[in-house]
């Protein structure tokens, strides 16, 4: 028996096979959990229908979470399916491209700033609000993703870097605020992945090259490992843990 066995798990964020977040998916249902998928628009929508049918889940819903509206109907349409469940994952991140690179004060804007901390940062928050009733007092548990952008100035990663920082706030704060309900809320720190989400990343290929030689596993990290670290920290064998940042980059972080 898997360590997710009976635990219902709401995903966010597949867009491709090399998304994080199928990932995570295939870990969790391996580990035993029912699953339920949520796609951001009609352009995604088929493809999600894919992935659910890949992996078992039952419930694909739309929500789009750059609106309240969106999200206060993800968790109305939700409801009809399951009046409980026990896990949450934010795979969700966004900034304009011309941010993601260069000169980090020429190119930032206000609508850039904005944006970027509105679909990056507080989606999780928005989520956390609208699930909460249906995953209180059950040892329910909130994963989301970050980069060590959030901590160190990196190249090009620039308005991301500050949305993951209050990403990682983020987290402490659900933590601290949901503990009292049983809930738990993490965050794994992955390293550089070649995604969708990456490819809007200028000059991704020296990230990757960057951690392949200098990270104490001498590699870059896959979306099997950070599902199954996603999983772990989702899972009653992580009980003890919340507010944590849990990094998945073959070490990278000690070094440099
Ligand atoms: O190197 C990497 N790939 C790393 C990614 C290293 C460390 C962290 N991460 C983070 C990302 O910042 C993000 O938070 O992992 C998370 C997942 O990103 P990913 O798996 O790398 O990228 P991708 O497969 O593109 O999934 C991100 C998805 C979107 O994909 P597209 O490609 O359509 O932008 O976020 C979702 C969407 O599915 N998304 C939204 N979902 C709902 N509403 C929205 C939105 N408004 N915007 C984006």
């Amino acid at each position: 028996m898997g360590f997710l066995a009976g635990k219902r798990a709401l995903v966010t964020g597949i867009a491709s096979d090399r998304s994080i977040a199928w990932g995570i998916a295939q870990a969790m249902q391996r580990e035993g959990a029912e699953l339920a998928l949520t796609y951001p628009n009609e352009r995604l929508k088929e493809r999600v229908e894919k992935f659910a049918g890949a992996c078992g889940a039952q419930v694909v819903l739309p929500c789009d979470v750059s609106t309240d509206e969106s999200i206060d109907e993800l968790f109305v349409q939700l409801g009809k399916h399951w009046d409980y469940f026990d896990i949450l994952v934010h795979s969700i991140a966004y900034a304009p491209k011309e941010q993601l690179e260069g000169d980090f004060l020429e190119n930032i804007t206000r609508d850039g700033f904005r944006i970027a901390h509105d679909i990056s940062s507080y989606s999780l928050t928005a989520l956390a609000k609208g699930a909460r009733q249906l995953m209180s007092g059950r040892n329910g548990a909130i994963v989301t993703l970050s980069y060590l952008g959030a901590e160190r100035a990196m190249p090009n990663y620039n308005i991301m870097g500050l949305a993951k920082a209050s990403l990682e706030a983020n987290v402490k704060y659900l933590a601290y605020t949901l503990g009292e309900e049983g809930t738990r809320v993490n965050a794994v720190s992955a390293g550089p992945i070649r995604t969708l989400a990456a490819a809007g990343i200028s000059d991704f290929r020296r990230m990757l090259e960057k951690v392949e030689q200098s990270a104490p596993l001498r590699k870059n990290v896959s979306t099997e490992e950070v599902g199954n670290a996603a999983a772990f920290l989702c899972s009653d064998l992580a009980s003890g843990i919340t507010g944590e940042i849990l990094y998945v980059d073959a070490g990278y972080n000690i070094v440099g």
